[in-house]
């Protein structure tokens, strides 16, 4: 059978499934090919960029995701804890930026924060940013206030991912809808903070519900700056646990689509890195994966040891991405006027 065309197209905001779905077909070695040229027109497939996460609100969350071990109504051994200290926080920072990340991400167990939280996880985003880190917190839905008060405390990116997609999402969540997500997220932009947008594979969804997670997160109105694809950690007690395994191959094919249709958003390979192979992640970087979580917890699973990481590193000539500093603002070496027109193979 012969493989779709190879035709270089702009930045594209219009997929539909069918084309997102015909490069998920295509040969292993063809979609590799593909990926790993768009990856390198747009940024040195060496750097890595490389972010360090802290659950600073733990566990008794009152939302249903079916894949979290922090859904209070779960029993999976995940003790609720209060807001950390901005004090606590701070030294965390600070050992992730000596072990040399570059991006510092808080992560909360809430449905959305209430609006006396906001001045504390403020002041928790102000003293990151002044080690000179890039700035990401996660934590839930955020109304449009609440948006522009952590973008004025210097808030870089907000995480908020739609974790699958539109329909498979009713399998998995049903305390908030999937619009309500595209609602935190345009609040987000709105305010002029970069967005961290993904989802996980491995949930027992179909190819077409992989390409339909990939379609909707590229059609939003601006492709998210990061991309996180987690491959499910399965938790006993969350009623994911025992769902099948998600063939290795394609959850690689999954990054590579991600790649071609998101070409100058850093793709993370995040959670599930733990119990992956180093082969098997370099497979993820070679179909265009180039950012990772770094330090040996997510938020409440494992995650590589660093020396395990640097010695992956070392092995495979891969750097983590340096941040460029200017006034005011912390950013990543590669900036959109900087790199070129790209295009992307469809
Ligand atoms: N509570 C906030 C929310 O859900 O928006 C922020 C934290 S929540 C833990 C952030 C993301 O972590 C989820 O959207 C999901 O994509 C990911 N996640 C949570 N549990 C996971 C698991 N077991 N495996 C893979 N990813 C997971
Ligand atoms: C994202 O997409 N993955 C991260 C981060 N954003 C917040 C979270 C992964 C969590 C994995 C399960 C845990 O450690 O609790
Ligand atoms: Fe709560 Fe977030 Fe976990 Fe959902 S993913 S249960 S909102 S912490």
């Amino acid at each position: 059978m012969q493989t779709p065309p190879q035709a270089p197209t702009v930045l594209r905001h219009d997929w539909s499934r069918a084309e997102v779905r015909a490069l998920f077909d295509l040969s292993f070695p063809e979609l590799l090919h593909r990926a790993a040229s768009v990856h390198r027109e747009n940024f040195d497939p060496a750097e890595v960029q490389v972010s360090t996460l802290l659950s600073v609100k733990t566990g008794g969350c009152p939302e249903d995701c079916s894949y979290c071990p922090q859904a209070a109504r779960y029993h999976t051994g995940v003790d609720a804890t209060k807001l950390m200290s901005t004090e606590a926080v701070l030294e965390k920072a600070k050992q992730a930026k000596a072990a040399g990340a570059s991006r510092f991400c808080m992560g909360a167990a809430w449905r959305s924060p209430k609006d006396r939280d906001i001045p504390k996880v403020a002041a928790m985003i102000r003293e990151v940013k002044a080690l000179g880190l890039e700035t990401c917190a996660t934590l839930g839905m955020l109304s449009g206030d609440q948006a522009k008060s952590l973008k004025a405390a210097g808030l870089d990116y907000y995480n908020h991912n739609l974790d699958t997609a539109p329909d498979f999402y009713n399998e998995i969540i049903h305390t908030r809808e999937f619009q309500d997500r595209l609602d935190t997220l345009e609040h987000v932009r709105d305010v002029g903070m970069k967005t961290c947008c993904g989802g996980i594979v491995g949930m027992g969804e179909s190819r077409g519900q992989r390409a339909g997670l990939l379609q909707t997160l590229a059609n939003l109105p601006a492709h998210p700056d990061s991309v996180p694809i987690n491959r499910l950690v399965q938790v006993e007690g969350t009623p994911l646990a025992g769902t099948a395994e998600l063939d290795p191959f394609e959850f690689v094919r999954t990054i590579a689509v991600a790649r071609l249709l998101m070409p100058k958003s850093m793709v993370r390979l995040s959670a599930g890195r733990e119990s992956m192979s180093d082969e098997l992640q370099a497979l993820c970087f070679l179909a265009g994966a180039n950012s990772i979580f770094y330090g040996e917890k997510l938020l409440t699973t494992g995650n590589p040891d660093t020396e395990r990481d640097m010695a992956l590193f070392a092995r495979l000539g891969l750097r983590p991405m340096q941040i460029v500093e200017t006034a005011g603002t912390v950013h990543a070496s590669i900036e959109e006027d900087e790199v070129p027109a790209h295009t992307c193979a469809a």
